[in-house]
């Protein structure tokens, strides 16, 4: 694709340079050119061409096609800000960097360390968020560190933990999907948020496989299904034990793989025969038959990956929902086999490795944990600091935004998140930042979060910061670049040691390149479950991404995980009998209507970078919500007007957009914009409790047209 464009910002004038898309999980790998297409021209042109790796095999989104828009566009931030009387002004990095530790250190002496609260993000390198983990315990001794991966990938991470021992996004390769002879997709629409994936599923379609999806809306991946199964949001859990109960009814398990690697199936199957079908058919709004038919074809096939994402995930449940479908894999058997296995299918760019080395609360780096006495005595000894000093677990995200709500946090350093848009009850989140003491923001764009800071620290963006990011497939790759940042921007993990380094702990973090940190997150994550040894930047060069856990230089990363054995200590996959339930929040006669939200193809996450790519934002300009024919006459709105969605958490005001390709009890908004077109100004902040994910994907509403109405 070539396109003209004026470059404001880039010091550098003709490229050539391979890098990775900044946007999601997928991280195809690109090559971006720069050049005058003619002497003396008065604007540059651009061309981006995918390039050939071993997961997006040289496919490219639109999104990805026009990253590189938003990376060189005006609204870069050039210069570190500080507020001064409601106004920003640009200062130098001394000025920024002295702000941020005087007032770091005078917060701390008066409020206790943890008074400072951390937050980072899943779009961060590995080597990034590595060290805001380091950071915050050894910079700053703080224990409130968490991130928006929190949002993304904690029902499904903590779910894969506890049923197999270890969470890796897939546990089997994205070769393995055209050799499934069923797929069932749960909660995700790959077509939109992961589009360069879908050839996979085409070709396992020519091959053969039924592919089944469970979806509330006719999506563009409901599109290739066999089965849809249109479910009511929220009820996931409830149809997995449906189609178990079918599995188990109609003998289609594997007696001999659940005897030799599996614990836990007895209690399962007594949970089962207390089931009923016709509860679950009533429960998920799917018929009977329609449950038996996608049982059978996922248990008769004789391989099958199953997959989830936010749909599933985002949900107060998310965690047993996860955990009932990974019971379908164990039972039928249909893991450590090519063709076989499970996906949670990430979300960011980083989601993976930025969940794995201890930007969490809980965590430490190589998913070590901080509770763990072991595990705590072998971080310390590579940081070199007394295991005593390292602080205990602290909380998860939005209960980060709640103490800083109830000023126990007072002061917050976010780096690469918004979370004023992307926080569930986002009145509340607003609120609290609006009280805190002294907030700073990292980021390339004054973002709505940025907006409220007493400091914003401009960054480097994916065209300048080089690093390593982790795929949805667990495979690690190393994003290269060759630009330099423009005006005084400077890299993330820069900016963390030259403020340690102002903390008088420098010689913690005397760090001169990503690859220096990446040779101490390798050592740091030796030994644990995601075990990065044996990558090096020469490897990743050399073969173009390697899986972990990759525990030596010498060996290979592990591609298809589980053969022989499970990560439990006695190698067994454990299964955990899961309640059909209904959502924390039902309809009422108040709030009639349940509201879900997700994504669409041209935007990503809280849309900061895409609104500022001209081409993105054209081909979406505004928010909507979906909503069925039936009830939008029933609510007398017509297509394309103004309406108001409120819940009781508060309202945001969207265009309507009719389609009968969604449930008539459900509407659909995506969460791409923020101020009066949030979502989250009305999604609920009830929490997970094992692994605090909010339950974004259900919330009641209702709905009225704004127009004026004559009377
Ligand atoms: N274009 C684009 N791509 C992206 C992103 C983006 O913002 N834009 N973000 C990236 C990130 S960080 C993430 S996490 C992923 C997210 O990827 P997905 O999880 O695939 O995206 P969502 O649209 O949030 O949700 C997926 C589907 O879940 C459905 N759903 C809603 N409620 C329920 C329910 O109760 N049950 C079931 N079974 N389904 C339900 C929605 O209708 C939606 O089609 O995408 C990544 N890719
Ligand atoms: N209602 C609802 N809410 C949701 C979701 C949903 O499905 N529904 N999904 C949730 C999910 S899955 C996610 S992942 C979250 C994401 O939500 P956010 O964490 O808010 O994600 P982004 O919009 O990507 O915000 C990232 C910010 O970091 C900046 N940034 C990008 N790269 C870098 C970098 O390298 N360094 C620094 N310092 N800054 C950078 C960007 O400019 C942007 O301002 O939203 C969650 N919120
Ligand atoms: S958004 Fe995802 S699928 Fe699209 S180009 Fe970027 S990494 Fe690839
Ligand atoms: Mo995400």
């Amino acid at each position: 694709m070539r396109q003209l464009l004026n470059d404001p910002v880039s010091k550098d004038s003709g490229f050539v340079m391979e890098t990775q898309c900044p946007f999601c999980s997928v991280q195809c790998k690109m090559q971006i050119t720069k050049a005058m297409p003619v002497p003396g021209a008065r604007r540059y042109s651009y061309t981006v061409e995918g390039v050939p790796n071993a997961a997006s095999e040289g496919r490219l989104c639109v999104k990805g096609m026009n990253a590189f828009q938003h990376a060189v566009s005006a609204d870069r931030l050039l210069h570190p800000l500080v507020k001064r009387n409601g106004e920003f002004v640009p200062v130098s990095w001394e000025e920024a960097l002295n702000t941020i530790r005087d007032r770091f250190i005078s917060i701390s002496e008066e409020h206790g360390p943890d008074a400072i609260g951390l937050y980072g993000g899943g779009s961060l390198t590995n080597e990034t968020a590595y060290l805001l983990g380091k950071f915050a315990r050894v910079a700053l001794g703080t224990k409130y560190i968490d991130y928006n991966g929190r949002f993304c990938m904690s029902a499904a991470a903590s779910a894969g933990a506890k049923t197999f021992g270890v969470d890796r996004g897939l546990t089997c390769r994205l070769s393995d999907i055209p050799l499934a002879r069923c797929i069932v997709l749960a909660g995700t629409n790959i077509a939109e948020c992961q589009p360069t994936l879908m050839p996979y599923f085409t070709k396992a379609k020519e091959n053969g496989a039924t592919i089944i999806v469970i979806d509330p809306r006719v999506t563009a991946t409901a599109s290739i299904a066999d089965i849809h199964l249109q479910i009511k949001p929220g009820t996931d859990a409830a149809l997995a034990n449906g189609m178990l109960k079918v599995l188990l009814e109609e003998d289609m398990i594997d007696e001999k793989f659940i005897t030799a690697r599996t614990n836990g199936y007895d209690e399962l199957k007594r949970h089962l025969s207390e089931v009923s079908l016709q509860e679950v058919a009533e429960l998920t709004g799917i018929d009977e038959a329609n449950i038996r038919k996608a049982a059978a074809a996922y248990g008769k096939a004789p391989t099958g990956i199953i997959f989830t994402a936010r749909g599933v995930e985002q949900q107060t449940d998310g965690h047993v929902a996860v955990r009932n479908f990974l019971n379908m894999v164990l039972a039928t058997g249909k893991i450590g086999k090519p063709g076989c296995g499970y996906g949670a299918v990430t979300g960011q760019g980083n989601g993976q490795g930025g969940r794995e080395h201890g930007q969490k609360s809980d965590q430490l780096p190589g998913y070590r944990s901080i509770e763990s006495d072991v595990d705590r005595a072998y971080v310390a000894k590579v940081w070199g600091i007394d295991p005593e000093q390292l602080p205990r677990k602290g909380v998860s995200a939005y209960e980060m935004m709640e103490l800083v709500h109830q000023r126990a946090i007072r002061s917050l350093f976010v780096m690469g998140s918004n979370p004023v848009v992307s926080n569930p009850n986002a009145n509340l989140v607003e609120e609290g930042l609006s009280k805190v003491d002294f907030f700073v923001v990292a980021d390339m764009f004054l973002s709505e979060t940025a907006r409220m800071a007493d400091v914003v620290l401009p960054v480097t963006a994916y065209l300048e910061n080089d690093g390593t990011l982790t795929n949805l497939e667990g495979r690690v790759l190393l994003r290269e670049t060759t630009l330099s940042a423009p005006g005084e921007a400077w890299h993330d993990w820069a900016i963390l040691c030259e403020l340690a380094n102002r903390l008088g702990k420098s010689s913690y973090f005397s760090f001169q390149s990503s690859e220096q940190i990446f040779e101490e997150l390798r050592v740091a994550s030796r030994g644990g479950l995601a075990d990065y040894y044996g990558i090096t930047y020469d490897r990743l060069r050399r073969e173009g991404g390697v899986y972990w856990p990759c525990p030596s230089p010498e060996q290979e990363g592990l591609g298809n995980m589980f053969k022989d054995s499970f990560a439990h200590s006695d190698g067994k996959a454990v299964f955990h009998p899961v309640q059909s339930r209904l959502p924390q929040e039902t309809p009422d006669e108040e709030f009639p209507l349940t509201m879900t939200n997700g994504r669409v193809l041209s935007h990503y996450l809280t849309g900061v970078q895409t609104r500022r790519s001209p081409s993105l934002a054209a081909r979406s300009v505004e928010n909507y919500v979906e909503i069925h024919p039936r009830t939008a006459r029933k609510y007398q709105i017509e297509d394309g007007e103004w309406v108001e969605v409120s819940s009781r958490r508060g309202s945001f005001n969207v265009r309507s957009r009719i389609t009968d390709q969604i449930r008539e009890d459900t509407l659909f908004v995506p969460m791409h914009w923020g101020g009066i077109q949030n979502v989250n100004k009305a999604t609920s902040p009830e929490l997970d409790p094992n692994c605090k994910m909010p339950g974004f994907k259900t919330s009641t509403v209702m709905i009225k047209p704004l127009r004026m109405r004559r009377s």
